[in-house]
């Protein structure tokens, strides 16, 4: 096989990645980034070239694919497909959560599951990568359907999965519930309660922080480059798109630290709140999205605020961005928009929130730019210490995890200052990408050839 650095051009390199696999965009975007932001690293390290790294670390090590079917309340019986793309496990077990949502593909989970190898990796602690879930759709669906469709998903994935093996979680249209009917059937199948499933109930393994984790840690990692430069997040107005579990949870750490939030999304459109979402706002929120399954209208109908039809949050005047719904949510319009109000910080919790060309002109802006798989691994942190505290039979307290998880997001800031430093800018997309991906580069030629 010709290496990347026979191929001389990164654009021949991405262009054989797509030909391997067509129509994938999505994965094809997140590789590129690696691609372009260890290129220099790689020319300067010789030995990662020699070892065909890139390569490689591009090729899922494992893709399962399976039927799910499954019977509504009315006995109708459905089919989904399941997915689990085990993508890389040079550092530890397969890691990473699950998506239900009808917009999913293969692309999707190759996207997800790559870029987990980079998060997993900052976070220090020893996780390879995986990602997987389902076209299913859980918008209007009953507990019991979710239920049904639950323990069907499981009924395959169960036997590729486990404690040290491969250990799934949450994401997109994944929570407690859902984990819950999950771990119910995998433990129920398999007879054995271990940790194979993070993201639990604290009544059944769970940790203390996980649910909050993800937004916390965003918080934090904003906290981190905004110190960087002498500012803070106190008396900052902060956009936050999304209103599902990331986005909750970095309003409430923001609204803790003094700032201000002043918008929730969905998919169908965002609300405005000039005045701010306060504690009791917040708590309808949680309430709406998290029990009853509505929608983030009934928020500007209850207190009479501005709600934009089909709309991101983008064009809000604001200091700092939180990106919380989904993939490729901001786009270059959006960037230009955000730098122009004044907008010093972006801080994704969402994967691959922003576009590359956004990105770009983030870059070119020297405007604060904390990529996903830096910004959004709190959540994952606390997984890897969920599955610690199930290895020890154990669990920590509350504010022991909070300080874990706040060393855990300053250490992931100081390896990209350590790998993204340029002269008056910090390239956190770049020291994201360079440090993760040395750690696994590492282990992998340390394994020899397999
Ligand atoms: P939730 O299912 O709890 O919430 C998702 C939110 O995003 C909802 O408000 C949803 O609106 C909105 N959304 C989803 N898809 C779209 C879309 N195609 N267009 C517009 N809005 C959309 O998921 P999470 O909060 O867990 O996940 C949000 C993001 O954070 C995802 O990118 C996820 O990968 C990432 N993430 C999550 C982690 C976690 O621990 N949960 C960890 C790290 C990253 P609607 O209800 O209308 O669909
Ligand atoms: O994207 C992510 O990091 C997650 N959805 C959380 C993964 C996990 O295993 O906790």
């Amino acid at each position: 096989m010709t290496t990347i650095t026979e191929e001389k051009t990164i654009s021949k390199f991405m262009k054989k990645l797509t030909d391997r696999h067509p129509g994938e965009d999505e994965f094809h975007q997140a590789v590129q980034e690696v691609v372009e932001s260890v290129h220099d690293f790689i020319e300067a390290n010789p030995h990662y070239k020699e070892a065909n790294i890139l390569e490689r670390i591009i090729e899922p090590d494992r893709i399962v694919i399976f039927r799910v079917t499954w019977e509504d309340d009315d006995n109708n019986i459905h089919v989904n497909r399941g997915y689990r793309v085990q993508f890389n496990n040079a550092i530890g077990p397969y890691k990473g959560g699950l998506r239900f949502h009808p917009s999913v593909t293969l692309g999707t989970f190759k996207f997800l599951g790559f870029e987990q190898i980079f998060k997993n990796s900052l976070t220090t602690l020893p996780m390879g990568g995986a990602k997987g879930g389902s076209d299913f759709d859980p918008k209007g669906k009953s507990d019991r359907e979710i239920m049904r469709f639950c323990q069907a998903f499981m009924l395959e994935l169960h036997r590729h999965i486990g404690s040290n093996i491969d250990i799934p979680a949450g994401d997109i249209g994944v929570g407690g519930r859902e984990i819950a009917y999950l771990f119910g059937m995998y433990k129920k199948i398999q007879n054995n309660f271990t940790g194979t499933i993070t993201g639990k109930q604290l009544n059944m393994g769970g940790s203390l922080i996980r649910t909050e984790a993800t937004g916390y840690g965003c918080v934090y990692f904003a906290q981190e480059m905004l110190h960087h430069i002498g500012e803070d997040i106190r008396g900052k107005v902060c956009v936050v798109s999304g209103s599902g579990n990331v986005a909750q949870y970095t309003a409430e750490k923001v609204i803790e630290l003094g700032g201000k939030v002043i918008s929730f999304s969905d998919s169908s459109g965002t609300v405005y709140d000039e005045e701010g979402v306060t504690e009791e706002k917040l708590n309808f929120v949680k309430d709406l999205k998290n029990n009853r399954h509505g929608r983030i209208k009934e928020y500007a109908e209850k207190y009479n605020v501005p709600f934009y039809e089909g709309k991101t949050p983008w064009h809000i005047k604001c200091d700092i961005a939180f990106p919380s719904a989904t993939q490729n949510e901001l786009n270059l319009t959006d960037a230009k928009e955000l730098v122009k109000n004044g907008c010093i910080c972006i801080a994704e919790g969402s994967n691959m929130g922003s576009t590359p060309e956004a990105i770009h002109y983030f870059r070119e802006t020297k405007t604060l730019f904390g990529v996903s798989k830096a910004a959004n691994a709190g959540g994952v942190a606390v997984s890897g210490l969920e599955m610690a505290q199930n290895r020890m039979g154990y669990s920590w307290t509350r504010e022991d995890l909070d300080e874990r998880l706040k060393t855990i997001m300053k250490k992931i800031h100081q390896q990209c200052l350590e790998y993204g430093q340029s002269t008056g800018y910090v390239d956190y997309v770049k020291g994201a990408n360079v440090a993760g991906f040395k750690k696994v580069a590492d282990a992998i030629i340390a394994y020899g050839t397999h």
